[in-house]
Protein backbone atom coordinates (compact mmCIF):
# COMPACT_ATOMS: atom_id res chain seq x y z
CA UNK A 1 0.00 0.00 0.00
CA UNK A 2 1.48 3.46 -1.07
CA UNK A 3 1.56 6.29 1.30
CA UNK A 4 -0.88 8.56 2.19
CA UNK A 5 -0.26 12.58 0.90
CA UNK A 6 0.44 13.20 5.08
CA UNK A 7 2.79 10.20 5.02
CA UNK A 8 4.41 11.23 2.30
CA UNK A 9 4.86 14.90 2.98
CA UNK A 10 5.54 15.08 6.46
CA UNK A 11 8.37 12.30 5.45
CA UNK A 12 9.82 14.00 2.75
CA UNK A 13 9.43 17.86 5.22
CA UNK A 14 11.70 15.57 7.38
CA UNK A 15 14.42 15.61 5.08
CA UNK A 16 13.56 19.10 3.65
CA UNK A 17 13.11 17.65 0.59
CA UNK A 18 10.78 19.17 -2.23
CA UNK A 19 9.03 16.72 -4.96
CA UNK A 20 8.11 16.95 -8.70
CA UNK A 21 5.91 14.81 -11.09
CA UNK A 22 8.54 12.16 -11.64
CA UNK A 23 9.86 11.56 -8.19
CA UNK A 24 6.10 10.76 -7.39
CA UNK A 25 3.43 8.00 -8.94
CA UNK A 26 -0.12 6.89 -7.38
CA UNK A 27 -0.38 3.60 -6.22
CA UNK A 28 -2.46 1.08 -7.54
CA UNK A 29 -5.40 -0.19 -5.26
CA UNK A 30 -8.59 -2.31 -4.81
CA UNK A 31 -11.17 -1.21 -7.91
CA UNK A 32 -14.19 -1.56 -9.14
CA UNK A 33 -14.69 1.06 -11.97
CA UNK A 34 -14.08 0.85 -15.70
CA UNK A 35 -11.74 4.10 -16.40
CA UNK A 36 -15.01 5.15 -18.59
CA UNK A 37 -17.16 4.65 -15.42
CA UNK A 38 -15.12 8.20 -14.01
CA UNK A 39 -16.83 11.13 -13.74
CA UNK A 40 -14.42 13.85 -14.02
CA UNK A 41 -16.46 16.57 -13.36
CA UNK A 42 -15.03 19.22 -11.53
CA UNK A 43 -14.70 23.18 -9.94
CA UNK A 44 -12.29 25.85 -11.78
CA UNK A 45 -13.24 28.56 -9.30
CA UNK A 46 -16.03 28.56 -6.07
CA UNK A 47 -19.00 28.99 -8.83
CA UNK A 48 -18.08 28.14 -12.10
CA UNK A 49 -17.59 24.10 -12.77
CA UNK A 50 -16.23 22.27 -15.66
CA UNK A 51 -16.97 18.96 -17.92
CA UNK A 52 -13.15 17.73 -17.93
CA UNK A 53 -10.31 18.99 -15.13
CA UNK A 54 -8.44 20.71 -18.49
CA UNK A 55 -7.55 24.88 -18.77
CA UNK A 56 -5.65 26.39 -21.65
CA UNK A 57 -3.07 28.79 -20.10
CA UNK A 58 -2.89 32.46 -20.63
CA UNK A 59 -0.41 32.59 -23.24
CA UNK A 60 0.12 34.45 -26.56
CA UNK A 61 0.88 31.40 -28.16
CA UNK A 62 -1.79 28.96 -26.77
CA UNK A 63 -5.25 31.07 -25.82
CA UNK A 64 -6.89 33.22 -28.11
CA UNK A 65 -10.84 33.20 -29.45
CA UNK A 66 -10.99 29.89 -31.06
CA UNK A 67 -8.76 27.84 -28.84
CA UNK A 68 -11.28 28.95 -25.37
CA UNK A 69 -14.53 27.83 -28.07
CA UNK A 70 -12.60 24.48 -28.55
CA UNK A 71 -11.81 23.88 -24.68
CA UNK A 72 -15.34 24.93 -23.63
CA UNK A 73 -16.87 22.40 -26.33
CA UNK A 74 -14.63 19.72 -25.26
CA UNK A 75 -15.75 20.40 -21.51
CA UNK A 76 -12.86 22.50 -19.71
CA UNK A 77 -12.62 25.76 -19.96
CA UNK A 78 -9.94 28.85 -22.03
CA UNK A 79 -7.94 31.54 -20.25
CA UNK A 80 -7.54 34.32 -22.82
CA UNK A 81 -4.53 35.87 -22.99
CA UNK A 82 -4.06 39.74 -22.18
CA UNK A 83 -1.07 40.67 -24.18
CA UNK A 84 -3.33 42.73 -26.99
CA UNK A 85 -5.76 45.86 -25.99
CA UNK A 86 -8.56 45.47 -23.69
CA UNK A 87 -11.05 45.85 -26.85
CA UNK A 88 -9.34 42.94 -28.64
CA UNK A 89 -9.50 40.53 -25.61
CA UNK A 90 -13.14 41.82 -25.11
CA UNK A 91 -14.37 40.65 -28.76
CA UNK A 92 -12.67 37.59 -28.00
CA UNK A 93 -14.77 36.56 -24.87
CA UNK A 94 -17.90 38.19 -26.78
CA UNK A 95 -16.57 35.34 -29.77
CA UNK A 96 -16.34 33.04 -26.84
CA UNK A 97 -19.89 33.75 -25.53
CA UNK A 98 -21.76 34.21 -28.55
CA UNK A 99 -20.46 30.95 -30.49
CA UNK A 100 -23.25 28.23 -29.38
CA UNK A 101 -26.11 31.24 -28.61
CA UNK A 102 -28.33 29.82 -26.03
CA UNK A 103 -29.46 33.76 -25.36
CA UNK A 104 -28.06 36.35 -27.81
CA UNK A 105 -28.71 38.70 -24.92
CA UNK A 106 -27.50 42.05 -27.54
CA UNK A 107 -27.66 40.88 -30.83
CA UNK A 108 -27.35 43.70 -33.61
CA UNK A 109 -30.01 45.21 -34.86
CA UNK A 110 -30.59 47.21 -38.21
CA UNK A 111 -33.40 49.93 -38.73
CA UNK A 112 -35.99 49.44 -40.70
CA UNK A 113 -34.79 52.47 -42.89
CA UNK A 114 -31.20 50.86 -43.54
CA UNK A 115 -30.44 49.44 -47.37
CA UNK A 116 -29.57 45.94 -47.76
CA UNK A 117 -26.22 47.65 -48.57
CA UNK A 118 -25.54 48.57 -45.51
CA UNK A 119 -26.71 45.46 -44.21
CA UNK A 120 -24.11 44.12 -46.16
CA UNK A 121 -21.76 46.34 -44.80
CA UNK A 122 -22.38 45.60 -41.47
CA UNK A 123 -22.26 41.92 -41.78
CA UNK A 124 -18.59 42.27 -43.15
CA UNK A 125 -17.59 44.09 -39.85
CA UNK A 126 -18.88 41.70 -37.59
CA UNK A 127 -17.24 38.55 -39.69
CA UNK A 128 -13.93 40.67 -39.35
CA UNK A 129 -14.85 40.68 -35.42
CA UNK A 130 -15.49 37.05 -35.78
CA UNK A 131 -19.39 37.12 -35.95
CA UNK A 132 -21.26 35.62 -38.04
CA UNK A 133 -24.90 36.72 -37.73
CA UNK A 134 -27.36 34.97 -40.08
CA UNK A 135 -30.41 37.23 -39.05
CA UNK A 136 -30.95 40.30 -38.02
CA UNK A 137 -33.88 41.95 -35.53
CA UNK A 138 -35.44 45.25 -37.24
CA UNK A 139 -36.53 48.01 -35.22
CA UNK A 140 -38.40 50.87 -36.49
CA UNK A 141 -37.11 54.60 -35.76
CA UNK A 142 -38.36 54.34 -31.83
CA UNK A 143 -36.18 51.39 -31.66
CA UNK A 144 -39.44 49.47 -31.67
CA UNK A 145 -39.02 45.47 -32.96
CA UNK A 146 -40.89 45.01 -36.01
CA UNK A 147 -39.64 41.68 -37.33
CA UNK A 148 -36.35 39.85 -38.48
CA UNK A 149 -34.30 40.33 -41.49
CA UNK A 150 -33.38 36.61 -42.63
CA UNK A 151 -29.93 35.44 -44.62
CA UNK A 152 -32.84 34.47 -47.35
CA UNK A 153 -33.99 38.07 -46.99
CA UNK A 154 -30.43 39.25 -47.63
CA UNK A 155 -29.76 36.73 -50.14
CA UNK A 156 -32.62 36.93 -52.25
CA UNK A 157 -32.78 40.83 -52.82
CA UNK A 158 -31.33 41.54 -55.96
CA UNK A 159 -31.33 45.57 -55.49
CA UNK A 160 -29.25 46.68 -52.51
CA UNK A 161 -30.75 50.26 -52.89
CA UNK A 162 -33.79 48.39 -51.21
CA UNK A 163 -34.89 49.28 -47.49
CA UNK A 164 -34.90 46.76 -44.74
CA UNK A 165 -38.37 47.62 -44.46
CA UNK A 166 -39.47 46.78 -47.80
CA UNK A 167 -37.52 43.61 -47.97
CA UNK A 168 -38.85 42.03 -44.05
CA UNK A 169 -41.59 39.48 -44.19
CA UNK A 170 -43.88 40.94 -41.52
CA UNK A 171 -44.62 37.16 -40.29
CA UNK A 172 -42.04 36.56 -38.67
CA UNK A 173 -41.68 35.86 -35.48
CA UNK A 174 -41.62 37.15 -31.77
CA UNK A 175 -41.84 36.83 -28.34
CA UNK A 176 -41.43 38.17 -25.02
CA UNK A 177 -38.72 38.90 -23.13
CA UNK A 178 -38.89 35.64 -20.40
CA UNK A 179 -39.84 33.62 -23.34
CA UNK A 180 -37.57 30.43 -21.77
CA UNK A 181 -35.00 28.20 -24.52
CA UNK A 182 -37.56 25.38 -24.12
CA UNK A 183 -40.29 27.19 -25.18
CA UNK A 184 -38.72 29.20 -27.81
CA UNK A 185 -37.64 25.74 -29.21
CA UNK A 186 -41.36 24.72 -29.77
CA UNK A 187 -41.99 27.89 -31.08
CA UNK A 188 -39.58 27.79 -33.74
CA UNK A 189 -40.28 24.19 -34.74
CA UNK A 190 -43.68 24.81 -35.20
CA UNK A 191 -43.26 27.93 -37.09
CA UNK A 192 -39.75 26.67 -39.03
CA UNK A 193 -38.11 29.78 -37.85
CA UNK A 194 -34.10 29.93 -37.63
CA UNK A 195 -34.26 32.97 -35.23
CA UNK A 196 -36.74 34.08 -32.57
CA UNK A 197 -35.91 37.81 -31.72
CA UNK A 198 -37.24 38.68 -28.11
CA UNK A 199 -38.84 42.26 -26.95
CA UNK A 200 -39.67 44.00 -23.51
CA UNK A 201 -42.92 45.05 -22.53
CA UNK A 202 -42.36 48.41 -24.23
CA UNK A 203 -42.04 46.76 -27.57
CA UNK A 204 -37.89 47.04 -27.46
CA UNK A 205 -35.51 44.50 -28.74
CA UNK A 206 -34.05 42.94 -25.62
CA UNK A 207 -32.54 39.50 -26.92
CA UNK A 208 -32.42 36.84 -29.27
CA UNK A 209 -32.91 32.92 -29.53
CA UNK A 210 -30.83 31.07 -32.75
CA UNK A 211 -32.36 27.97 -34.05
CA UNK A 212 -29.52 25.73 -34.26
CA UNK A 213 -28.48 26.45 -30.76
CA UNK A 214 -31.21 26.34 -28.96
CA UNK A 215 -31.88 23.03 -30.62
CA UNK A 216 -28.63 21.62 -29.53
CA UNK A 217 -29.36 22.57 -25.87
CA UNK A 218 -32.92 21.01 -25.96
CA UNK A 219 -31.50 17.50 -27.53
CA UNK A 220 -28.89 17.38 -25.51
CA UNK A 221 -26.62 17.07 -27.53
CA UNK A 222 -24.12 19.55 -25.82
CA UNK A 223 -23.77 17.39 -23.03
CA UNK A 224 -19.79 17.94 -22.77
CA UNK A 225 -20.06 21.62 -23.45
CA UNK A 226 -18.84 23.80 -20.62
CA UNK A 227 -22.03 26.08 -20.62
CA UNK A 228 -23.92 28.82 -18.50
CA UNK A 229 -26.75 26.67 -17.63
CA UNK A 230 -28.40 30.27 -17.70
CA UNK A 231 -27.71 31.60 -21.09
CA UNK A 232 -26.65 28.54 -22.64
CA UNK A 233 -23.39 30.01 -23.71
CA UNK A 234 -19.66 28.53 -23.80
CA UNK A 235 -17.66 29.24 -20.87
CA UNK A 236 -14.69 31.27 -21.03
CA UNK A 237 -11.97 32.98 -18.83
CA UNK A 238 -9.68 36.20 -19.07
CA UNK A 239 -6.69 37.07 -18.00
CA UNK A 240 -6.47 40.76 -16.27
CA UNK A 241 -3.12 42.15 -14.47
CA UNK A 242 -2.53 43.90 -11.57
CA UNK A 243 -1.51 47.68 -13.62
CA UNK A 244 -4.77 49.12 -15.60
CA UNK A 245 -6.83 46.24 -14.89
CA UNK A 246 -10.04 48.69 -14.54
CA UNK A 247 -11.56 49.44 -18.00
CA UNK A 248 -9.87 45.76 -19.03
CA UNK A 249 -12.10 44.17 -16.76
CA UNK A 250 -15.28 46.61 -16.95
CA UNK A 251 -15.37 45.63 -21.09
CA UNK A 252 -14.62 41.76 -20.08
CA UNK A 253 -17.33 41.68 -17.58
CA UNK A 254 -19.59 43.40 -20.09
CA UNK A 255 -19.16 41.03 -22.60
CA UNK A 256 -20.13 38.45 -19.81
CA UNK A 257 -16.84 36.45 -18.98
CA UNK A 258 -17.34 33.82 -16.34
CA UNK A 259 -13.71 34.22 -14.70
CA UNK A 260 -11.53 36.88 -14.45
CA UNK A 261 -7.64 35.36 -13.56
CA UNK A 262 -5.60 37.50 -12.19
CA UNK A 263 -2.64 36.71 -14.00
CA UNK A 264 1.10 37.52 -12.10
CA UNK A 265 4.10 35.93 -11.30
CA UNK A 266 3.04 36.58 -7.86
CA UNK A 267 0.27 36.00 -6.56
CA UNK A 268 1.08 36.65 -3.04
CA UNK A 269 2.19 40.09 -3.53
CA UNK A 270 0.58 43.79 -2.13
CA UNK A 271 -0.58 45.16 -5.64
CA UNK A 272 -2.53 41.97 -6.44
CA UNK A 273 -4.27 41.84 -3.23
CA UNK A 274 -5.44 45.40 -4.07
CA UNK A 275 -6.37 44.45 -7.48
CA UNK A 276 -8.61 41.15 -5.96
CA UNK A 277 -10.24 43.61 -3.37
CA UNK A 278 -11.20 46.14 -6.02
CA UNK A 279 -12.40 43.56 -8.69
CA UNK A 280 -14.47 41.90 -6.13
CA UNK A 281 -15.80 44.99 -5.07
CA UNK A 282 -16.56 46.24 -8.33
CA UNK A 283 -18.23 42.50 -9.55
CA UNK A 284 -19.54 40.39 -7.25
CA UNK A 285 -20.96 38.30 -9.14
CA UNK A 286 -17.86 37.11 -10.96
CA UNK A 287 -15.21 34.50 -9.74
CA UNK A 288 -11.62 35.62 -9.19
CA UNK A 289 -9.02 32.80 -10.36
CA UNK A 290 -6.02 34.05 -8.42
CA UNK A 291 -2.02 33.33 -9.30
CA UNK A 292 0.58 32.32 -8.87
CA UNK A 293 1.83 30.51 -5.72
CA UNK A 294 3.53 27.70 -4.30
CA UNK A 295 3.10 28.22 -0.44
CA UNK A 296 0.21 27.21 1.71
CA UNK A 297 0.99 30.48 3.43
CA UNK A 298 0.20 32.33 0.38
CA UNK A 299 -2.48 30.25 -1.04
CA UNK A 300 -4.35 30.70 2.87
CA UNK A 301 -3.79 35.17 2.29
CA UNK A 302 -5.76 34.79 -1.06
CA UNK A 303 -8.19 32.41 0.46
CA UNK A 304 -8.92 34.93 3.38
CA UNK A 305 -8.95 37.74 0.65
CA UNK A 306 -11.59 36.35 -1.00
CA UNK A 307 -9.97 34.17 -4.26
CA UNK A 308 -12.60 31.74 -5.23
CA UNK A 309 -9.72 29.88 -7.16
CA UNK A 310 -5.68 30.27 -6.91
CA UNK A 311 -3.52 29.10 -9.44
CA UNK A 312 -0.46 26.87 -8.00
CA UNK A 313 2.97 27.11 -9.92
CA UNK A 314 6.06 28.93 -9.70
CA UNK A 315 8.67 28.52 -12.07
CA UNK A 316 7.60 24.87 -13.29
CA UNK A 317 6.34 25.60 -17.00
CA UNK A 318 8.18 24.31 -19.75
CA UNK A 319 9.22 27.50 -20.83
CA UNK A 320 9.61 29.11 -17.77
CA UNK A 321 13.51 30.06 -16.32
CA UNK A 322 12.05 31.99 -12.93
CA UNK A 323 13.93 29.58 -10.91
CA UNK A 324 17.11 29.69 -12.81
CA UNK A 325 16.80 33.46 -13.27
CA UNK A 326 15.09 34.61 -9.98
CA UNK A 327 15.95 31.71 -7.72
CA UNK A 328 12.84 30.83 -6.20
CA UNK A 329 10.44 28.61 -6.81
CA UNK A 330 8.78 24.86 -5.40
CA UNK A 331 8.44 22.17 -7.10
CA UNK A 332 5.37 21.25 -8.37
CA UNK A 333 4.02 18.71 -6.40
CA UNK A 334 5.03 19.51 -3.04
CA UNK A 335 3.37 22.96 -3.75
CA UNK A 336 0.28 21.41 -5.09
CA UNK A 337 0.41 19.58 -1.45
CA UNK A 338 0.80 22.61 0.27
CA UNK A 339 -1.45 24.85 -1.26
CA UNK A 340 -4.30 22.47 -1.58
CA UNK A 341 -4.03 21.55 2.08
CA UNK A 342 -3.75 25.02 3.33
CA UNK A 343 -7.53 26.20 1.68
CA UNK A 344 -9.11 22.44 2.01
CA UNK A 345 -12.71 22.47 2.34
CA UNK A 346 -13.43 26.56 1.67
CA UNK A 347 -14.56 25.91 -1.69
CA UNK A 348 -12.16 27.15 -3.72
CA UNK A 349 -10.97 25.58 -6.72
CA UNK A 350 -7.21 24.75 -7.05
CA UNK A 351 -5.74 25.05 -10.06
CA UNK A 352 -2.45 23.48 -11.20
CA UNK A 353 -0.48 25.78 -13.46
CA UNK A 354 2.85 24.65 -15.38
CA UNK A 355 5.13 21.28 -15.32
CA UNK A 356 1.99 18.70 -17.01
CA UNK A 357 4.06 16.73 -19.91
CA UNK A 358 1.86 13.95 -20.26
CA UNK A 359 -1.55 12.50 -19.11
CA UNK A 360 -0.48 10.77 -16.22
CA UNK A 361 1.04 14.43 -14.46
CA UNK A 362 -2.37 15.27 -14.54
CA UNK A 363 -3.44 12.32 -12.36
CA UNK A 364 -0.66 13.01 -10.19
CA UNK A 365 -1.91 16.81 -9.82
CA UNK A 366 -5.04 16.16 -9.38
CA UNK A 367 -4.37 13.63 -6.82
CA UNK A 368 -2.65 16.09 -4.81
CA UNK A 369 -5.93 18.10 -4.27
CA UNK A 370 -5.96 20.35 -7.13
CA UNK A 371 -9.93 20.44 -9.13
CA UNK A 372 -8.09 21.34 -12.51
CA UNK A 373 -4.94 21.17 -14.38
CA UNK A 374 -3.72 24.07 -16.63
CA UNK A 375 -1.25 23.93 -19.70
CA UNK A 376 0.41 25.76 -22.47
CA UNK A 377 3.10 23.23 -23.72
CA UNK A 378 0.73 20.47 -24.22
CA UNK A 379 -1.64 22.42 -25.97
CA UNK A 380 0.49 24.63 -27.99
CA UNK A 381 1.31 22.57 -31.34
CA UNK A 382 -2.44 22.08 -31.83
CA UNK A 383 -4.68 23.51 -34.52
CA UNK A 384 -6.64 25.59 -32.25
CA UNK A 385 -3.55 27.54 -31.05
CA UNK A 386 -2.78 30.87 -32.45
CA UNK A 387 0.25 30.73 -35.01
CA UNK A 388 1.05 29.15 -38.02
CA UNK A 389 3.04 25.17 -38.60
CA UNK A 390 6.34 25.74 -40.08
CA UNK A 391 8.59 23.62 -40.19
CA UNK A 392 12.20 22.68 -38.60
CA UNK A 393 14.69 20.20 -39.19
CA UNK A 394 12.31 18.49 -40.97
CA UNK A 395 9.70 18.53 -38.49
CA UNK A 396 6.56 20.34 -38.04
CA UNK A 397 6.64 22.68 -35.37
CA UNK A 398 4.34 25.73 -34.01
CA UNK A 399 5.79 28.58 -32.09
CA UNK A 400 5.20 28.11 -28.39
CA UNK A 401 6.62 30.83 -25.80
CA UNK A 402 6.72 32.22 -21.97
CA UNK A 403 4.32 35.36 -21.47
CA UNK A 404 7.95 36.72 -19.85
CA UNK A 405 10.63 35.64 -23.11
CA UNK A 406 11.81 38.53 -24.72
CA UNK A 407 9.48 37.88 -27.50
CA UNK A 408 6.45 37.74 -26.08
CA UNK A 409 7.05 40.86 -23.32
CA UNK A 410 8.00 43.12 -26.56
CA UNK A 411 4.88 41.72 -28.81
CA UNK A 412 2.83 42.78 -25.70
CA UNK A 413 4.52 46.15 -24.97
CA UNK A 414 4.08 47.41 -28.57
CA UNK A 415 0.14 46.30 -28.80
CA UNK A 416 0.07 48.28 -25.09
CA UNK A 417 2.19 51.17 -26.33
CA UNK A 418 4.50 49.88 -22.99
CA UNK A 419 8.11 51.15 -22.89
CA UNK A 420 8.35 49.95 -19.87
CA UNK A 421 8.04 46.31 -20.35
CA UNK A 422 10.77 45.89 -23.27
CA UNK A 423 13.40 46.15 -20.98
CA UNK A 424 12.13 44.13 -18.20
CA UNK A 425 14.32 41.00 -16.90
CA UNK A 426 12.75 37.98 -19.00
CA UNK A 427 11.90 34.98 -16.98
CA UNK A 428 11.13 32.98 -20.03
CA UNK A 429 12.33 31.53 -23.33
CA UNK A 430 11.04 30.62 -26.75
CA UNK A 431 10.96 27.57 -28.39
CA UNK A 432 9.07 25.52 -30.78
CA UNK A 433 6.73 22.39 -30.35
CA UNK A 434 5.76 19.34 -32.35
CA UNK A 435 2.24 20.32 -34.38
CA UNK A 436 -0.45 17.87 -32.88
CA UNK A 437 -3.31 18.52 -35.24
CA UNK A 438 -6.55 18.82 -33.55
CA UNK A 439 -7.24 19.30 -29.73
CA UNK A 440 -10.00 16.83 -29.69
CA UNK A 441 -7.39 14.20 -30.16
CA UNK A 442 -4.95 15.81 -27.47
CA UNK A 443 -7.24 16.34 -25.12
CA UNK A 444 -9.21 12.62 -26.18
CA UNK A 445 -5.29 11.29 -25.19
CA UNK A 446 -5.07 13.38 -21.75
CA UNK A 447 -8.56 12.56 -20.94
CA UNK A 448 -8.21 8.91 -21.62
CA UNK A 449 -5.07 8.93 -19.31
CA UNK A 450 -6.44 10.40 -16.69
CA UNK A 451 -9.48 8.19 -16.87
CA UNK A 452 -6.83 4.96 -16.85
CA UNK A 453 -5.01 6.53 -13.78
CA UNK A 454 -8.81 6.99 -12.16
CA UNK A 455 -9.27 3.33 -12.88
CA UNK A 456 -5.83 1.32 -11.24
CA UNK A 457 -7.02 3.75 -7.80
CA UNK A 458 -10.16 2.83 -8.03
CA UNK A 459 -11.48 6.34 -7.55
CA UNK A 460 -14.70 7.45 -9.29
CA UNK A 461 -14.54 10.81 -9.20
CA UNK A 462 -12.19 13.90 -8.62
CA UNK A 463 -13.22 14.46 -5.10
CA UNK A 464 -12.02 10.41 -4.27
CA UNK A 465 -9.32 10.76 -5.91
CA UNK A 466 -8.50 13.45 -3.60
CA UNK A 467 -9.51 11.64 -0.34
CA UNK A 468 -8.42 7.57 -1.68
CA UNK A 469 -4.87 8.09 -4.12
CA UNK A 470 -1.87 6.82 -1.79
CA UNK A 471 1.64 7.26 -3.19
CA UNK A 472 4.61 6.13 -3.93
CA UNK A 473 8.27 7.65 -4.41
CA UNK A 474 10.81 6.86 -6.54
CA UNK A 475 14.73 6.01 -6.94
CA UNK A 476 16.31 7.76 -10.04
CA UNK A 477 16.36 4.18 -11.61
CA UNK A 478 13.09 4.09 -10.67
CA UNK A 479 11.95 6.74 -12.87
CA UNK A 480 14.00 5.52 -15.54
CA UNK A 481 12.18 2.52 -15.33
CA UNK A 482 8.77 3.96 -15.79
CA UNK A 483 9.81 5.36 -18.97
CA UNK A 484 10.50 3.24 -22.32
CA UNK A 485 14.12 1.90 -22.09
CA UNK A 486 16.59 -0.23 -23.46
CA UNK A 487 14.66 -0.65 -26.90
CA UNK A 488 14.83 1.70 -30.25
CA UNK A 489 11.41 2.98 -30.32
CA UNK A 490 9.46 2.11 -34.14
CA UNK A 491 6.58 4.14 -34.13
CA UNK A 492 5.43 6.99 -32.66
CA UNK A 493 2.12 7.02 -30.30
CA UNK A 494 0.01 10.02 -29.66
CA UNK A 495 0.92 9.69 -25.89
CA UNK A 496 4.16 9.80 -25.23
CA UNK A 497 7.60 11.42 -26.32
CA UNK A 498 10.65 11.32 -25.93
CA UNK A 499 11.80 14.55 -23.86
P1 LIG B 1 3.65 24.44 -19.34
O1 LIG B 1 2.30 23.84 -19.45
O2 LIG B 1 4.62 23.58 -18.59
O3 LIG B 1 4.20 24.83 -20.67
O4 LIG B 1 3.51 25.76 -18.46
C1 LIG B 1 2.59 26.77 -18.77
C2 LIG B 1 2.61 27.80 -17.65
O5 LIG B 1 3.89 28.42 -17.54
C3 LIG B 1 1.67 28.97 -17.83
O6 LIG B 1 0.33 28.67 -17.54
C4 LIG B 1 2.25 30.01 -16.89
O7 LIG B 1 1.84 29.82 -15.56
C5 LIG B 1 3.72 29.70 -16.96
N1 LIG B 1 4.43 30.67 -17.80
C6 LIG B 1 4.00 31.34 -18.89
N2 LIG B 1 5.00 32.13 -19.32
C7 LIG B 1 6.01 31.92 -18.48
C8 LIG B 1 7.32 32.56 -18.51
O8 LIG B 1 7.66 33.26 -19.45
N3 LIG B 1 8.12 32.32 -17.50
N4 LIG B 1 5.66 31.02 -17.56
Amino acid sequence: MGYTRQELFSALRAQALDVTFDDIRLATGYSDILPEEANLETIFTRNVKLKIPLVSAAMDTVTEAPMAIVMALLGGIGVIHKAMKPQAQAAMVRRVRTYLNGLISNPTPVLDTDTIASVKDLKRRLLEEGLEPHSFPALDSNGKLIGLLTREDIYFCMNDDRLVSEVIEPTHLKAPKNTTIQEAFQEMLKYHEKALPLHDDAGMLCGMYAFSDVARIVTGKQHMHNIDEKTGQLRVAAAVGTRDFEERAELLVREGVDVLVIDTAHGDSRRVYETLAELKRQYPDVDIMVGNVSEGESARRLADAGADGIKVGQGGGSICTTRVVAGVGCPQCSALHECSCAVEGRGIGICSDGGARNSGDLTVALALGSHSVMAGRLFAGTDEAPGTVTKVDNNWVKEYRGMGSVGAMKANAEAMHDRYQQKAVPEGIESVVPYQGKMADVIAQLIGGVRAGMGYTGARTIEELHKKATFRRASSAGIAEGRPHDVIVTKQTPNYRES
